[in-house]
């Protein structure tokens, strides 16, 4: 459960004056209630309604698989309860303090006759009924539509809503909330929650600071978020106009290149494992091209990029142009740190070489889809033996046209079937 905050965020100014009003017509009796204590049940008779002095309140309810799911979080100035009291009589939820929790309790007369005099209290009511509304709304979109890691990001957007405050570089939610408390607003188990909070965390979009959870700006979000989805739906123009608005609205092209890359990371997962077909990954490949490379533009112009560690040389052998799968393999290396230098297609044996000479890799990568006798890859490695440069670089090979078999026959050091294998292979091979 959530632990005691203190003093808590404060109310909102109509809160404070709602605080007011109560405390000035000494309206209700103010009751204190522990942590885990119960304000109201499901299904209980409703007599009083509760305006929340201090503290943290949440709205839960059992589904019918027995599990509680909390639907809101509610803090100072908030009112609850009114649904059992306008409507049938009964409460339809569950109201629990998340922490030590100050509450005025309202009896239904009282209710009743501030209702009729007074236009604040009234729209206040409205206020609450709307925000309750707009919550389940969201609520049964999201369920609908939403994957759990989008409905977790929905759902720290509500939190940060109505609980957040904002810093200098993101909104932090001032509440602390367990993974167990998560899981219950998006409906999912915690392993699951845990997986797509972490995550978020990796691309960006969330962090920790202290005990308390800071999220981008919503409007960073959608335009990640909008980055992100154009390329998995393999959408060329919407990739350019969102990398534009990155560009534009000065977010921090990291997560802009983190956004690409784990779209890149899914579209190559979905492909290898045959669900998604070739058509599709070319377009998304296409989307993630263009983009990539005006991000990669501005971060020239900056001089943002960290110093890579190791160097990747990588192409497709001569004779050869395809090159949608290199151009994965190398973008995916580039977002794992490798600093990579994509020769292209057609790549000649001499080309390779004078790239070794030059830029001193620690990886050559090649791609061949086209296969040859001999194979292309191995006049690669013959023109390195006869340079002297072979024992400087490790070499990895790749593509539809390569087997492990043809691997081992040029004396490769490596043979991966995917990007995720070709990133995997750099990684162990430069390992110190
Ligand atoms: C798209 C395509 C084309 C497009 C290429 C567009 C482009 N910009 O790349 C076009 C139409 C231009 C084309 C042309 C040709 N193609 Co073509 N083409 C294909 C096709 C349909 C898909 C290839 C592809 O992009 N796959 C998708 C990517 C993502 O997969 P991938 O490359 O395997 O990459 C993944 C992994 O292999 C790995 N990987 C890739 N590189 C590396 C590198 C390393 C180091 C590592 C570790 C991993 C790794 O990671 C990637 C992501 O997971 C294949 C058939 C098929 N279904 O595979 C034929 C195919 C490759 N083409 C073929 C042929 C013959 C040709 C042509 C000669 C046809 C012709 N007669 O003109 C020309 C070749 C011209 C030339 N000089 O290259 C043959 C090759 C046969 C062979 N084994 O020799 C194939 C297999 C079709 C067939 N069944 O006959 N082609």
């Amino acid at each position: 459960m959530m632990e005691d905050l203190g003093a808590g965020k404060r109310a909102t100014p109509n809160g404070v004056r709602l605080l007011e009003l109560l405390e000035g017509r000494r309206i209700g009796r103010l009751k204190r209630y522990g942590k885990g204590d119960v304000l109201y049940r499901e299904g209980e008779a409703s007599r009083e309604i509760f305006a929340i002095q201090s503290g943290r309140v949440k709205i839960c309810g059992n589904s019918s698989d027995g599990k509680l799911h909390t639907y809101r979080i509610l803090g100072s100035g908030s009112i609850t309860g009114l649904t059992g009291n306008l409507l049938n009589g009964r409460h339809d939820s569950r109201a629990e303090a998340l922490e030590t929790a100050q509450i005025y309790v309202i009896s239904s007369e009282e209710f009743a006759d501030l209702v009729a005099s007074d236009g604040f209290f009234s729209m206040m009511v409205m206020t609450e009924l709307a925000r309750a509304a707009r919550t389940l709304a969201t609520k049964v979109h999201d369920l609908s539509t939403l994957s759990v890691q989008q409905r977790l990001m929905s759902s720290l957007m509500r939190l940060a809503d109505e609980h957040g405050h904002e810093t200098e570089r993101g909104i932090r939610i001032d509440l602390r909330i367990t993974h167990e408390d998560l899981a219950e607003l998006v409906v999912a188990n915690r392993c699951t929650t845990t997986c797509c909070l972490n995550e978020l965390k990796r691309q960006g979009y969330i962090w920790q600071e202290g005990r308390h959870l800071v999220i981008i700006p919503f409007e960073h979000f959608m335009i990640l978020d909008g980055l992100s989805q154009a390329v998995l739906t393999g959408d060329d123009r919407a990739a350019i106009y969102w990398a534009k608005r990155v560009v534009a609205e000065g977010i921090d092209l990291a997560k802009g290149q983190s956004a690409l890359t784990t779209a890149m990371w899914q579209v190559d997962r979905e492909f290898t494992t045959g669900r998604l077909d070739l058509s599709d990954t070319i377009a998304s490949t296409l989307a993630m091209r263009c983009s990539m490379s005006l991000i990669r533009e501005q971060m020239e112009k900056i001089g943002g990029e960290s110093p890579a560690v190791s160097r990747v040389v990588i192409g497709t052998v001569r004779g050869d142009a395809h090159d949608i799968g290199k151009t994965i393999v190398s973008t995916l290396l580039a977002s794992e740190g490798f600093m990579v230098i994509d020769l292209g297609v057609d790549v000649s044996a001499q080309q390779f070489v004078e790239a070794v000479d030059q830029y001193k890799p620690d990886i050559i990568a090649m791609s061949a889809l086209v296969t040859a006798a001999p194979p292309a890859p191995a006049a690669v490695i013959d023109a390195l033996k006869g340079e002297g440069l072979r024992d400087g670089v490790r070499v990895v090979v790749g593509g539809g046209g390569v087997t492990q078999r043809l691997a081992d026959s040029v004396q490769a050091d490596g043979y991966g079937r995917s990007a995720r294998e070709a990133v995997d292979l750099a990684r162990k091979l430069t390992l110190p």
